[in-house]
């Protein structure tokens, strides 16, 4: 069994995983270590379960079966496979657009009250992108057809998706000449699972441009959509200070932690837990106040927008509750562990699920409809309220580990930090003194000590004069690990310090969630329109140093597909496929100017980016 000191780098992490030892709860580590040893043919990627005549399974030794009954090979298995993940991440990314949406568009027609817009200026330059006359109307009255706009996308049947014509032109070339310019979110997905039916499409390279025309779908259609609604309803973020780490619950108040991805549902329960009412009841019942912070991506998002600290990432969800002073754990969609339900009925944690679409074991069931939004945000608070007198003091072990930081970076505020333009950030690149932009994302993963490839990957990059924009789960480890704050400037690079001191900012740039890893994609097509060139001319590199979720997959998928060579921290289930492989680690460099890496080592990986961009410097010209 693992020890907790190499579970994780972080220490509030670790205190909890001997708290949690000595209280004989179960977590992630502990199960992680009872599947020992994990399926080989499984991490190949060489298992086939798409029809019953399997499951099918190749030898990868070549001494038993070369093919599944169907006859087909290592490469069409695991580029079918591939693809599976591809649409899975992309439908998770997209059904949270299309709930923004559905929201926005609720709104519109007055029957979600409890929803405002709240970013006029980004209604009317989303409306003038959509051929959407502003003049002389009411801003109902635009939202209401844009609102129309942006649901059409799900079902359009011909492309182009509009916020794919944000990129450059000469990468909607490359997706068009390729034949993966996608036609609409909803199309793309669905293709991907009738392609992988038996039977139907068997070319492993056809198989992958379909999977990169619908990783697109979600980048540049699903995710931005999520991204540019809830801007709307819910402010466009800029700088805020906020804290980060277990440390944040409260001794003394009712804590609430709000996990999951969607904000329709966090921004409500944030504004539930400033009422009044809550606050006497809370008061009443002997807390101080109460104390609402976030985990995961929600976290990510109210963080960005209220300055709402986050208790953690995705591994530390489990902890949280460990530490006996959560009354609410209020989930809705994405990354929330089923093993919650056994853990919050060892303590007096209320698990609470809201989403239609997802239940658990364990939960008291508070759904949550857009029409009565508020007034349900205020149900989930007072159940969590009230469950304050249930907390016993003496199983309260909340670790004292938190760190400030500085977020809410999304494209416009930092557009806005460099005086309105991305003149001075192209200045900066050409002079040499910030190297090029490394972006580095994604998830926790128990294959990798717990925030080690995050933290290591950033500082490694932060040194060699390479300016991060994060999301996600990266985002709150560098968070912790005191990234995100502007003294963190000491520890990066000459050139990357004095740009950092100049302007009062962080040398790691968090920009929200991981549906906002579209603010990154808009951020490299501004910069790429602004110098004449294409994304995959940039100086710029992706990574996801401890990445696990199939959305993962498909947002790794549409960064390459963008054009930025992206470093992956854990292996991806397709070295069963040695054609599988070369393709995405060699062959799609001719197609779409970009490649994926494996390596799991975060130094190294972060020399791959740093290679990259130097090489990406030189064909520019910007250096000797
Ligand atoms: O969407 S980084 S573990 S929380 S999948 Fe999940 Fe991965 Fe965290 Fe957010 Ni993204």
């Amino acid at each position: 069994m693992t020890k907790n000191a190499e579970r994780s780098i972080d220490p509030a992490t670790q205190s909890m995983l001997r708290v949690a030892k000595k209280e004989g709860m179960e977590t992630a580590w502990d199960r992680f270590d009872k599947q020992q040893p994990q399926c080989g043919l499984g991490q190949l990627g060489l298992c086939c379960r798409n029809c019953n005549m399997g499951p099918c399974r190749i030898d990868p030794f070549g001494e038993g079966p070369e093919k599944g009954v169907c006859g087909a090979t290592a490469d069409i298995i695991v580029a079918r496979n591939l693809l599976r993940m591809i649409a899975a991440g992309a439908a998770a990314h997209s059904d949270h657009a299309r709930d923004a949406a559905h929201a926005f568009k609720l709104m519109t027609e007055g029957k979600a009250t409890s929803y405002q817009i709240k970013d006029e200026a980004k209604l009317n330059a989303l409306a003038t992108e959509y051929n959407i006359s502003t003049e002389d109307r009411t801003k109902e009255e635009v939202a209401l057809d844009l609102a129309g706009a942006v649901m059409a996308e799900f079902g359009n049947q011909d492309g182009p998706i509009r916020f794919t014509r944000r990129a450059p032109p000469q990468r909607v070339e490359i997706w068009t000449n390729a034949g993966i310019d996608p036609r609409g979110v909803d199309r793309e997905i669905v293709e991907c699972m009738h392609r992988t039916h038996i039977g139907v499409d068997n070319d492993p390279v056809h198989i992958l441009l379909h999977g990169l025309r619908t990783s697109i779908s979600d980048g540049w259609g699903g995710s931005m959509i999520a991204t540019e609604i809830q801007d709307v309803l819910f402010g466009t973020p800029t700088p805020v200070i906020s804290e980060a780490n277990l440390g944040v619950l409260k001794e003394d108040e009712v804590n609430i932690v709000m996990h999951g991805h969607e904000p329709i549902l966090s921004e409500m329960i944030v504004a539930a837990a400033e009422d009044p009412e809550m606050l006497d009841l809370a008061k009443k019942l002997g807390a101080k106040g109460i104390n609402v912070v976030g985990m995961c991506c929600t976290g990510n998002e109210i963080m960005m927008r209220h300055g709402v600290p986050t208790a953690g990432n995705f591994l530390q969800q489990e902890l949280a509750v460990i530490t006996g002073s959560v009354e609410a754990m209020i989930v809705d969609v994405q990354c929330i562990m089923p093993s919650l339900g056994d853990l919050t009925g060892c303590y007096h944690t209320k698990f609470i699920s809201t989403s239609p679409k997802a239940e658990f074991p364990g939960t008291v069931r508070m759904e949550f409809h857009e029409d009565e939004a508020l007034d349900t945000a205020k149900a989930i608070v007072k159940t969590a309220v009230e469950n304050y007198e249930n907390r016993n003091p003496q199983r309260v072990n909340i670790p004292s580990e938190k760190c400030n930081c500085m977020v809410g970076f999304s494209a416009e505020a930092i557009l806005e930090a460099l005086g309105g333009s991305p003149e001075p950030l192209v200045e900066a690149i050409k002079s040499g003194a910030i190297k090029g932009v490394g972006a580095v994302v994604g998830c926790n993963n128990v294959k990798i000590q717990h925030d080690y490839g995050h933290v290591n990957q950033v500082k490694e990059l932060i040194k060699n004069n390479v300016l991060v924009v994060t999301t996600g789960c990266n985002a709150i480890a560098c968070a912790k690990a005191g990234l995100l704050q502007p003294e963190a400037a000491k520890e990066a690079g000459e050139g990357l310090r004095a740009v950092c001191e100049s302007l009062g900012i962080p040398p790691v740039l968090h920009m929200g969630s991981c549906v906002d890893i579209s603010r990154i994609l808009v951020l490299a097509a501004v910069l790429a329109n602004h110098m004449g060139v294409d994304i995959s001319d940039l100086p710029a590199a992706g990574s996801a140093p401890e990445w696990m979720s199939e959305k993962a997959v498909s947002i790794g998928t549409y960064v390459v597909a963008s054009g930025i060579y992206t470093v992956l921290g854990t292996v991806p289930p397709v070295l069963g496929s040695s054609l599988v492989t070369e393709l995405l680690t060699d062959g799609l460099e001719d197609v779409i100017g970009a490649t994926f890496a494996v390596e799991p080592d975060p130094f190294k990986g972060a020399n791959l980016m740093i290679e990259r961009i130097e090489a990406k410097r030189k064909a520019l010209g910007l250096d000797p």
